[in-house]
């Protein structure tokens, strides 16, 4: 299963962050290295889509999406050069499928570590650059030397030269603007800043009020390469522990709406490029995930491997079309329900019904 790895410097707060999302249990310590292994679990994606369809229904059962995460131990300045642990943590965050970077800017004299988050992100990034420039040097002369007897490997020199000269500036991949062909040539290195990112600004108590401000160094950054986004992770990790009743009086006390939370989960799925389809009944509403891009049948394939393969057609509609007209039979006697075929790109937020005979 694809997963977004957590990463950041140690006591940024990504064991906080990662039980928070998961659930999870990891050791949550002030002091670094509390966490040297990797640790996997799985988080809900919250969807008000899916709620509302579910009380359309009165649905007996609501399933809700997931994406995984993967809490990585610490990564520090000098990790690169893979001494210590250094090497592990690289290795966890090769692992991953697309990064959230977690920069702290929570100020707490018992909790060692800087508060300016744009500088985590230049350590973060550094490391992760030199590790980068490392593969791609050693790949670059052994590649040169095949090419010279073997002229298909010409694409695969060219984009290796050029992300050498990014990587040399101190650019991380993912940064330098590299077009769809030069990406997929330098697939097969894993290359770690090459991977989608995520940031999250770890916000104290006291920096809630004014977040926009402590993000924004980050925001002029990062600028379109990643979406950021600011939590105050031990604030929402503890009004998670509360029953729902005084969790929703606690955020909206402090005007936190829903929390971050559940925006961490929704764009670490979307990061993934996952999307979602829903079935709704009365016996369950459902959030199923696919590619971007996926046809109908793929999709249908995604509930059960027989409506892939005796796939007929999708009747479809739009989610809030759907709740507008009241039920399923309603938008059909509507005369609202399309018929789509086996080229259909479903759209998230689609309500799908497959017919199919095997
Ligand atoms: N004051 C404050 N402390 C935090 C916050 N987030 C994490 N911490 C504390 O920072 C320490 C390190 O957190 P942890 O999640 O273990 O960091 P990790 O090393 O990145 O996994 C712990 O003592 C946490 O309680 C926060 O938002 N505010
Ligand atoms: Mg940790």
């Amino acid at each position: 299963m694809e997963r977004i790895g957590v990463v950041g410097l140690p006591n940024a707060g990504k064991s906080a962050l990662f039980n928070a999302l998961t659930g999870g249990s990891v050791a949550v310590a002030a002091h670094p290295f509390s966490t040297t292994e990797t640790t996997t679990g799985i988080a809900q994606v919250a969807d008000d889509r899916l709620e509302a369809l579910a009380a359309m229904s009165k649905s007996r059962k609501t399933v809700h999406a997931t994406v995984e995460f993967a809490d990585v131990a610490g990564l520090t300045a000098g990790s690169a050069s893979g001494e210590g642990l250094g090497n592990r943590f690289l290795a966890g965050i090769r692992e991953a499928d697309a990064l959230c970077l977690v920069l702290r800017a929570f100020e707490d004299p018992n909790v060692v570590g800087g508060t300016d988050p744009r500088e985590d992100l230049a350590v973060l990034e550094l490391e992760l650059v030199l590790a980068d420039a490392e593969v791609v040097d050693a790949n670059l002369s052994r590649r040169r030397r095949a090419a010279k007897g073997d002229k298909s490997l010409a694409g695969e020199v060219a984009a290796l030269e050029q992300v050498h000269g990014v990587l040399q500036a101190g650019t991380p991949a993912y940064r330098a603007g590299l077009d769809a062909a030069t990406r997929a040539a330098l697939k097969p290195f894993s290359l770690l800043t090459d991977k989608p990112v995520l940031a999250v600004v770890n916000l104290g108590e006291d920096q809630v009020d004014d977040a926009a401000t402590h993000m924004k160094p980050v925001v002029e950054e990062l600028g379109d390469a990643a979406e950021v986004l600011g939590v105050s992770v031990q604030l929402e990790a503890e009004a998670a522990r509360l029953d729902p009743g005084e969790r929703a009086e606690l955020m909206e006390a402090l005007g936190l709406g829903q929390g971050a939370l559940p925006r961490v989960a929704r764009a670490a799925y979307h990061l993934l490029g996952r999307r979602t389809f829903l079935t709704t009944g009365d016996k369950e509403s459902r959030a199923w995930t696919f590619r971007a891009g996926a046809r109908a049948p793929e999709c249908a394939g995604v509930i059960h491997s027989d409506l892939q393969r005796g796939f007929i057609r999708a009747e479809a509609i739009g989610w809030e079309e759907l709740l507008a007209l009241g039920s399923w039979n309603a938008a059909k006697a509507a005369g609202r329900l399309r018929v789509e075929g086996k080229d259909y790109e479903v759209v998230d937020g689609d309500v799908l019904e497959i017919r199919f005979n095997v």
